[in-house]
């Protein structure tokens, strides 16, 4: 009594004595508060929407309590913490995986309900958060829902774009990009922080000078910009570790640049300030090609920046010496794009926090790993020497001296070997030099990672090949996983229940090992029956959605033969398209006894071309009037239906892949880094049509080869092939088909020549003519399996049950013991 700021805690113990409830009433007094006092709308009236909004922000106050209380949990445990870097997170929505991985889906559901709102019509007002390209993006947003169910320590840093991937529409079967600006609905789930912010500085010019012995660097930028963070809080299914996501905006920075506002042009002045928001407007679209594009370096260097400024700072709160940074903090590198981070982490230590060079690079050099996600050493980024002069001009002197002292190293290894060392240097020689991210990654990472075994191989043997030779510790594989909560638990919830009621738990949702007790029921009837069902009911929902977004009919007794991903030459969608062209031929060519004996399908076909691919955009194209054509041919009629899928993304991902029987992962041998997609699609029950190609090959081993039909040359036959290309003869077929296309049978005769032009002999880089014939052979035996119901849904069933490996928990648990040396720890409440 008597003490003020006892009297201040004792009244804030009373405010908030408890944490938000979760029984329906309160759930529903929560939205309707929302409604009132959040949307200032009337709680008598308010549509879809608007009932999404309010749900969202009465889920985000469950979130926000468990995320203080965890922050608070690890800042007083001081664990050691990962940081996963990363350009891209393609999250998708997130309403229904926060109540379900919260526990409380039902309450909610109720809640809406009694109050006149259905929540599947609720969770569909949700934007996607498109802020990734594809499978890179898509692999940062499962880590992140597996670090936080494993009760890992864990953040995420990232870039808040005012424009996530394009979204795609077809006008006349061409691919037209619209922008996705996703934020002008507003974005109930992020948490702007306004006081957070870091100063990001670009251009200008370095002074040194000697200070007490020691050479000094001073940089003077030119342009500063703010990075302000937005938090957005990720929780894990069935625990309180709700962890973050920190997302950059950039904003004009207050301090900086006064001069300018006296030279009287006071509205230019603002004009040119406000230009630094442009930082974080818009993501790249392409997904693996190199543009060397000034922005996207100041994409780069902006977030690295504002993230290692801000992982030092909350170090800086506990230490006082850097000592134990490596203790504490690891820094996953999400591909070569955050790699600019290795040198700002040494500007940071060396020029601003004073530490000497040897220290800060021992420190350094214990923090970052790296993961590569691409199989040619050409899809590597790098930066023109004269870019980074200009823009990060600091950094090149420390990339330089990096440079000196590695290759010094590396000498005395492999002695003067010019050539050798050439190949192991940072600095691509040349006309134009240029700075390899890369190897800069690689000799600063302590570890590198493929994403499938096949992949990591190949990063070995090739792709770095040369600094394999001389630092073979440092490699490691960690093939990729999906979670299965987004991917198996709520997209798929008959499964889910039926996976539950049969394995007597639902323990498979954090353990997915478990789905292996299903193999003893794989030739239940009962079980098949309850099976089919399921997948009946989802390939209705998904031909509902088909009809109304395209108008075409098609029946759930057909095959739902589907390839969704992103429009590349090597994953071979063309080839797809030439063996649909050559089923129609042959029906079109049967009597009608033998039409009887043709398996009916639908092929579905979706994925976003980058913008300026035009081969790519040319392959939708193609699909669309091959489309055309056989969608309204009298001789075909059932047998066969084409439909192109558009805007293909997180959320129609969730549709298809249940509602799949087979799936096509056809990419030429080994040009697959891994794949994820083909993990989700086994792990609802859909058979794959694959090749030897990244984690293809480690599902075939998984489910067994009885159940999965695999085709085309292997991994290691595929440089004979290529290089034996031109002496090569593709069967007849395949050339009667390319002639159809090439003489106008589907019409825009000019605009298909080019692509056909791709698998003429001497060009046909991808193989196509080398599998077909192997591929039209596993494409018969797909039919054969398929009227074989009994056999059919066995292989599905073995599927599922055979998918446990590629749970993305798997993977964590690998990331965390083997290369971030972290360990699980949970807030007792
Ligand atoms: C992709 C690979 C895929 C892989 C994912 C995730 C990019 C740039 N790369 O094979 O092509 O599954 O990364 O590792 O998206």
């Amino acid at each position: 009594v008597g003490n003020p700021e006892l009297q201040r805690r004792r009244r804030l113990m009373w405010l908030m004595d408890q944490y938000l409830k979760n029984d329906v009433l309160s759930i529903q007094k929560s939205i309707v508060d929302h409604v009132e006092y959040t949307i200032a709308r009337s709680r008598f009236k308010f549509d879809d929407f608007e009932a999404y909004k309010a749900t969202a922000n009465s889920v985000r106050d469950r979130l926000i309590e468990s995320w203080n209380d965890n922050q608070q949990f690890h800042r007083d445990m001081d664990s050691k913490r990962v940081y996963y870097l990363s350009m891209e997170f393609l999250m998708g929505r997130s309403l229904l995986n926060s109540i379900f991985n919260l526990g409380i889906k039902e309450q909610y559901a109720q809640a809406l309900s009694e109050l006149g709102y259905n929540l599947e019509v609720v969770v569909e007002q949700e934007r996607d958060a498109a802020l990734g390209n594809g499978g890179l993006g898509r692999l940062a947003a499962c880590f992140l829902d597996s670090l936080a169910t494993m009760n890992y320590s864990a953040w995420g840093y990232g870039i808040r774009y005012q424009y996530g991937l394009f979204r795609q529409t077809l006008q006349d079967g061409f691919q037209h990009e619209q922008p996705d600006y996703w934020l002008n609905v507003g974005n109930p789930w992020e948490i702007e922080r306004v006081h957070v912010t870091y100063p990001i500085s670009f251009y200008g010019k370095v002074e040194e000078k000697w200070v007490e012995g020691t050479k000094t660097f001073t940089w003077t930028p030119d342009e500063m910009v703010e990075a302000v963070a937005y938090d957005n809080p990720i929780p894990g299914y069935n625990t309180g570790n709700t962890i973050n996501l920190r997302l950059w905006a950039a904003k004009p920075s207050g301090e900086f640049d006064l001069q300018s506002f006296n030279t009287g042009d006071y509205v230019n002045a603002i004009l040119s300030k406000q230009r630094a928001e442009t930082i974080s407007n818009v993501l790249y679209p392409d997904d693996r090609t190199y543009q060397g594009k000034e922005l996207r370096l100041k994409q780069q260097y902006f977030f690295v920046s504002a993230s290692l400024q801000d992982i030092m700072r909350r170090f800086k709160d506990h230490h006082s010496t850097f000592d134990n940074f490596a203790d504490k903090v690891a820094v996953q590198l999400n591909d070569t794009h955050p790699t600019i981070g290795v040198p700002e982490l040494m500007r940071l230590l060396v020029d601003v926090e004073g530490l000497q060079w040897a220290k800060a690079w021992d420190i350094t050099t214990k923090v970052f790993s790296i993961t590569i996600h691409s199989v040619v050493a050409e899809t590597l980024e790098k930066w023109s020497v004269e870019l980074l002069q200009t823009l990060l001009p600091r950094h090149l002197q420390i990339i330089f001296k990096i440079n000196a002292m590695f290759l010094e190293e590396v000498k005395n290894k492999i002695g003067n070997d010019y050539d050798h060392l050439a190949r192991l240097s940072i600095i691509e020689e040349g006309e134009k030099k240029s700075v390899k991210m890369g190897s800069l990654a690689l000799v600063a990472s302590h570890t590198v990672n493929g994403v499938s075994k096949l992949h990591s191989e190949l990063l070995k043997e090739r792709v770095f090949k040369d600094f394999y030779d001389i630092f073979p510790h440092k490699f490691q594989n960690k093939t990729n996983g999906v979670t299965q909560r987004r991917w198996l638990a709520f997209c798929n919830p008959g499964l889910r229940d039926m996976l539950t009621k049969w394995l007597g738990t639902e323990a498979w949702i954090t353990n997915l090992d478990l789905l292996t007790g299903l193999r003893q029921y794989a030739s239940d009837p009962i079980l098949q029956k309850e099976w089919n069902l399921v997948r009946r009911h989802n390939k209705a929902r998904l031909a509902t959605y088909i009809e109304a977004i395209s108008g075409v009919k098609v029946s759930i007794d057909a095959m739902f033969d589907v390839q969704v991903k992103r429009i590349h030459q090597y994953k071979r969608q063309l080839l797809n398209v030439l063996s649909i062209i050559h089923r129609a031929d042959c029906i079109k060519n049967m009597s009608p006894a033998e039409k009887t004996k043709v398996v009916p399908r639908v092929c579905i076909i979706g994925g976003k071309a980058a913008p300026g691919y035009e081969i790519a955009k040319k392959i939708i194209k193609l699909v669309t009037t091959v489309g055309e054509k056989i969608n309204n041919d009298k001789d075909i009629g059932n047998l066969l239906k084409v439909v192109f899928v558009p805007d293909y993304n997180v959320s129609l991902a969730e549709l298809i892949i249940p509602a799949s029987d087979l799936s096509q992962h056809i990419s030429t041998a080994g040009n697959e880094a891994s794949g994820t997609s083909n993990m989700k699609f086994t792990m609802n029950g859909c058979l794959l049509l694959a090749t030897l190609s990244g984690s293809n090959i480690e599902i075939q081993k998984e489910i067994g080869d009885e159940n999965i039909f695999v085709f085309g040359a292997k991994p290691e036959e595929v440089d004979r092939l290529r290089a034996e290309r031109r002496q090569f003869q593709p069967p007849q077929e395949f050339h009667r088909i390319i002639g159809m296309i090439r003489n106008g049978k589907f019409g825009d005769t000019e605009y298909f020549q080019e692509l056909c032009q791709t698998v003429d002999g001497g060009n046909d880089f991808y193989l196509l003519g080398n599998d077909f014939s192997s591929y039209l052979e596993a494409q018969a035996a797909v039919d054969e399996a398929y009227v074989d119901r009994e056999r059919w849904t066995r292989m599905s069933i073995m599927s599922t049950a055979g998918s446990g490996n590629f749970s993305i928990d798997r993977t964590t648990c690998e990331y965390a013991e083997n290369i971030w040396g972290i360990k699980p720890c949970q807030p007792t409440s």
